[in-house]
């Protein structure tokens, strides 16, 4: 029998029983929400506690699994949780960290840690939502271990065994009575642990998942850090040179690290840090990242005559266009303002990215001239387009205003002019368009053709995105105009249904038109104001009786209720332009018979945001989870 670690119970205990059940009552609070999102969190939230061991210097090496009954194992390599008694609790440390509420972190030397800031709830939490909770040390040849049931110590801390490994296990089961789902997913979790591992250079982090048949594993390990951050955001794109500008440094207790890479696109993907954690409305230490930049390219420019006497200074838009960057910082302190308290306010933050970068980046710019001029040249093109697309805008809203409600040629508009009973329906091909037109019910729908391929508008600058027909004819339909001068009171239609065809040049034509409403008027897809129709694949015709379907499984589905016979007719569309009106009324703009999905943005980790789609069905169709999700595919990753 192993032996029982010296415990006592007390009134302290009860205490801490009383904060674990707060916990339970209003889980919300703590992590957020009990959707998918605050499910997963839980894993971050342990994970976070090896991560700062990593951070401390004793762990190299983190895996995580998901088991086979979607409990969820965290093991590291560090020191393990300790199991001496705290002297205030009078307790192992370890059960202090488990069952009271914010004690994560409060123990042990100082340092910048990752645990315990804004999402950092600590473990005790994660304890109170579990069914179970199992932990596991080993320190020093001795095995440990204590077991919890939703939050409540199940047996004193025990030895149990010997080794001659160390580190800590930990393992958790998701109370199912709490979260509306249970379930991980794989890829939410490797997002989040790549991220890590990227923003802690040298550690080791193994996703494994045990529910398959064949278990799947994606090991992270970046020895670059950040710097293969930025490689990874512009993997897909051309560096506009071969170096990844990097600074690093520490001033006034602030652990700066800054990494950077142009490619020739004309967006900024700048994602900013602290302590881990990403800052997706900035602060302070991204303040301090621009003024280096804008200060010091200027300089550079100015002094090596890349800019002439008589020009304008490049701002910072034009010398961030392009940019691809990863910022981040470890601050002991961190002071998070604003209404989601979500953006860093240290000003000490600021100085400190600020002065490393400017010193930093001064020095690589004498050090790289050809890289130098190659992103000043970059910014001046910029700035001319800045210029140029000024003016066509200023065209644009001055159509907009003189000619009122010019609607573009091709609209067939509707009838009814509130637009909350409106839709438009953005149609590929004039073809389609026509039988669209024909099918429609005219009171409420509204008809756009697009004419052949979309622009691309992550491949081409304002000025010519403004200029291209297809765009324009969107921008007046929509009545809202873009960018700064968007407003959503102007909306003409409460829906906006993009309605391709259900192959990949349909999945790519739907694609680029998301990418422009992403692009230029981001608060319609927040706001749930756009679609996608889906056309059926396939039209079965058996005994004069007619079935559609969306994909291959679907088909099959219905073949094996109808049966496979000679009597089936399987007609297979290759395009919306092969239906007639009737057809595509019954199967794709009927109201009561369509589905919908709806286009949201998930922002859950920034880097790598991603459209996500929630179905809106008539009353007479079944779910098609599958086709949903294939289709989600295509529009991921927008932004890298
Ligand atoms: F907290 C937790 F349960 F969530 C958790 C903590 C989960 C997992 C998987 C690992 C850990 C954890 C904690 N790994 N390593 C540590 N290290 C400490 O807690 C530790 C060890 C030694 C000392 C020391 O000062 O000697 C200090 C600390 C904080």
């Amino acid at each position: 029998m192993a032996d029982m670690v010296d415990n006592e119970y007390g009134a302290e205990q009860i205490q801490i029983l009383e904060g674990l059940e707060a916990v339970r009552k209003r889980p919300g609070m703590y992590i957020g929400s009990t959707s998918e999102k605050g499910l997963h969190h839980l894993v971050y939230e342990i994970v976070d506690n090896s991560v700062d061991e990593a951070l401390a210097g004793f762990c190299t090496e983190i895996q995580v699994f998901i088991n086979r009954d979607n409990s969820v194992t965290v093991i590291d390599d560090g020191r393990g949780i300790p199991i001496g008694i705290q002297e205030k609790a009078g307790i192992p440390a370890v059960e202090v960290v488990f069952t009271i509420l914010h004690a994560g972190g409060k123990f042990g030397g100082g340092g910048y840690k990752v645990s315990g800031g804004l999402h950092g709830v600590g473990a005790s939490v994660v304890n109170a939502l579990s069914t179970w909770l199992e932990v596991e040390i080993a320190h020093e040849g001795k095995l440990y271990k204590q077991r919890y049931e939703r939050g409540n110590v199940m047996y004193p801390l025990k030895e149990y065994g010997i080794t001659d490994k160390r580190g800590t296990k930990v393992t958790f089961m998701p109370d199912d009575t709490i979260f509306e789902t249970t379930v991980f997913n794989f890829d939410t979790l490797k997002t989040r642990l790549r991220e890590t591992a990227f923003l802690t250079k040298g550690l080791k982090i193994v996703l494994t998942d045990l529910r398959e048949e064949s278990p799947k594993s994606k090991e992270f390990h970046y020895e670059g850090g950040i710097k293969e951050f930025v490689q990874h955001i512009n993997r897909h794109k051309t560096p506009s040179y071969n170096e990844i500008i990097y600074c690093e440094g520490e001033k006034n207790n602030v652990l700066v690290e800054v990494a950077m890479q142009h490619n020739d696109s004309f967006n900024e993907s700048t994602y900013s840090f602290v302590n881990n954690i990403t800052t997706p409305e900035g602060g302070t230490h991204l303040t301090g990242f621009r003024s280096a930049i804008t200060k010091i390219f200027n300089d550079y420019a100015r002094e090596n005559k890349l800019l002439k006497d008589n020009e304008e200074n490049l701002s910072g838009d034009d010398l961030r266009e392009g940019l691809s960057a990863i910022i981040s910082i470890k601050i002991g302190d961190p002071q998070f303002e604003g209404q989601t308290k979500q953006k860093l306010g240290n000003s000490e933050a600021r100085f400190a990215v600020e002065g490393i970068v400017s010193e930093q980046l001064t020095y690589f710019l004498e050090q790289n001239p050809k890289v130098a001029k190659i992103i000043i040249n970059k910014a001046v093109l910029a700035q001319r387009a800045r210029m140029a697309a000024r003016k066509a805008r200023d065209v644009v809203r001055k159509n907009n205003l003189t000619e009122g409600m010019a609607l573009p040629g091709k609209l067939a508009d509707c009838s009814d002019k509130n637009p909350e009973n409106c839709e438009i329906y953005i149609v590929e091909g004039d073809s389609a368009g026509g039988s669209a037109k024909t099918a429609r019910s005219r009171a409420t729908q509204a008809i756009l053709p697009l004419r052949g391929k979309i622009l691309n508008v992550e491949k081409a600058r304002l000025d010519h995105i403004l200029g291209n027909a297809e765009i324009k004819a969107m921008i007046t339909a929509f009545g809202t105009g873009i960018h700064e001068n968007f407003d959503i009171s102007k909306l003409r239609y409460h829906k906006i249904i993009i309605m391709t065809d259900a192959d990949v040049d349909g999945a790519h034509i739907a694609t680029l038109l998301l990418t422009f409403l992403y692009r230029f008027m981001p608060e319609l897809i927040r706001a749930g104001h756009v679609y996608l129709a889906q056309p059926p694949l396939f039209k079965l015709e058996r005994n004069k009786k007619v079935w559609y379907a969306y994909d291959d499984k679907q088909l099959n589905q219905i073949l094996e209720e109808v049966g496979r016979d000679q009597n089936n007719k399987i007609q297979r569309y290759k395009g919306l332009g092969e239906m007639d009106a009737d057809q595509l009324w019954d199967t794709t703009m009927d109201p009561e018979k369509r589905v919908l999905l709806q286009v949201a943005i998930d922002g859950e980790t920034e880097s790598e945001l991603d459209l996500t789609f929630n179905t809106l069905m008539g009353d007479k169709v079944e779910p098609r989870r599958e086709f949903i999700e294939e289709n989600a595919r295509y529009v991921k990753n927008l932004d890298v």
